[in-house]
């Protein structure tokens, strides 16, 4: 039998596409009886359930007068050490190459233990922080010092080697989701308690509202949709462009026709009343949200930015617009949405792409595979 390993996690634990598979990827080792142990400067939010061979460790950022700025990057490196040393850990998988890849290098010569440091990709390490000059050295060393480095998709290793040309293999390995929890659910009831009538369709779109998103272009897209068919927009989710596209909202007058939810979680129930997403990114390396909703047999238009194309079949599952191509985005909405038996072939289709490319237990193993031929190596 295969020995079964202790991985240290570190991610952002905070609301994310990276958080969320980082913990996922946590509670689907532990339930192949892996040892797991996070160590975070907060319980990641989706770690909800109580399970034996889980561990939380937290980083403690204490702020003193005598520093200027908190020295987060130092007491996780020492809360990592520490963890290593205490619980014999075979692999630290970090999420973001910096600061996280870097704090376990540093962890690991703190140890003195041959660990092996795992560093996963996942887009805003290397799209935003890797046009910034000043930290391009310390992404690079983070990458190449790493034992085993992989991104979220054939997009962003592309990136990477654009912008930071590291000499270090990356390999691809896609976000998953956990199909248990992401189905079409029967939530006809809260179409109703929304008031949203039977026969009007419903798009949706969450994110996190920063500039990168383009929620603008979801809200203008909508409002030429809305002239030809009775819809509804739901909008999920909070950050700094809400003020932006709320006056959006009021100046196209539609906001009879869309419901502003804020943060959800549950986000199975919402796409269960849905009939197509809208993911209009600028930047995006994967876009965890549209696999979340096709997997609920929720079709997605998405931009030709980043790795969307890896995970939205164009004509098939979607479509993949030119990014700000208002009038695209709208005819091609208005094509699945019009016919009910051209819908239903796109969310058949978006649910078979989910199950055949993104189950869970083929990424996760992918993940495990890797772990053991990295500690193989030596
Ligand atoms: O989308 C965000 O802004 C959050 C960001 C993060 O770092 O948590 O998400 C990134 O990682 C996700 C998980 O790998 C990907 O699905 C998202 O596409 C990626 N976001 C961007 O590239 C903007």
């Amino acid at each position: 039998m295969t020995k079964k390993l202790k991985i240290g996690i570190t991610c952002y634990p905070t609301v994310g596409g990276s958080g969320v598979i980082a913990t996922e990827l946590g509670k689907m080792l532990a339930e192949k009886g892996h040892e797991i142990h996070f160590i975070s400067s907060s319980l990641p939010f989706r770690l909800k359930k109580m399970y034996h061979n889980i561990f939380y460790h937290q980083v403690e950022v204490n702020q003193y007068s005598v520093f200027q700025y908190p020295p987060y990057d130092i007491a996780l490196a020492s809360k990592m050490a520490e963890v290593i040393k205490r619980e014999n850990l075979d692999i630290l998988h970090v999420h973001y190459a910096i600061p996280h890849a870097v704090c376990a290098i540093l962890a690991k010569q703190m140890s003195g233990k041959d660990i092996k440091i795992i560093t996963t990709l996942h887009g805003t390490d290397i799209t935003i922080l890797g046009y910034d000059m000043t930290l391009t050295d310390a992404i690079r060393f983070g990458i190449e010092k790493s034992d085993a480095v992989t991104a979220v998709s054939n997009s962003l290793i592309k990136q990477t080697y654009d912008l930071i040309n590291p000499d270090k293999q990356i390999v691809p390995v896609y976000n998953f989701i956990d199909e248990r929890v992401y189905r079409r659910t029967d939530a006809a009831y809260l179409k109703e308690e929304f008031g949203i009538p039977e026969d009007e369709k419903v798009m949706i779109h969450v994110s996190n509202f920063r500039p990168v998103k383009r929620v603008p272009d979801v809200v203008k897209s909508f409002a030429k949709i809305v002239k030809q068919m009775k819809a509804k927009l739901l909008l999920i989710g909070d950050g700094p462009e809400m003020s932006v596209v709320s006056r959006l909202v009021d100046q196209l007058k539609i906001k009879d026709k869309v419901l502003f939810l804020g943060k959800q979680d549950n986000l199975e129930e919402l796409y269960s009343i849905s009939d197509l997403m809208l993911l209009l990114s600028e930047k995006e390396s994967f876009g965890l949200v549209a696999l979340e909703a096709m997997a609920c047999g929720v079709p997605c238009i998405g931009t030709n930015i980043g790795g969307l194309p890896e995970v939205i079949i164009d004509g098939e599952t979607g479509y993949i617009c030119e990014l700000g191509n208002i009038e695209e985005i709208a005819q091609k909405a208005l094509h699945i949405l019009a016919d009910s038996t051209v819908h239903k072939r796109f969310s058949q289709a978006s649910i078979t792409a989910v199950f055949e490319r993104f189950k869970a237990d083929l990424i996760v193993k992918q993940y495990e595979d890797l772990y053991y031929e990295t500690i193989q190596k030596g």
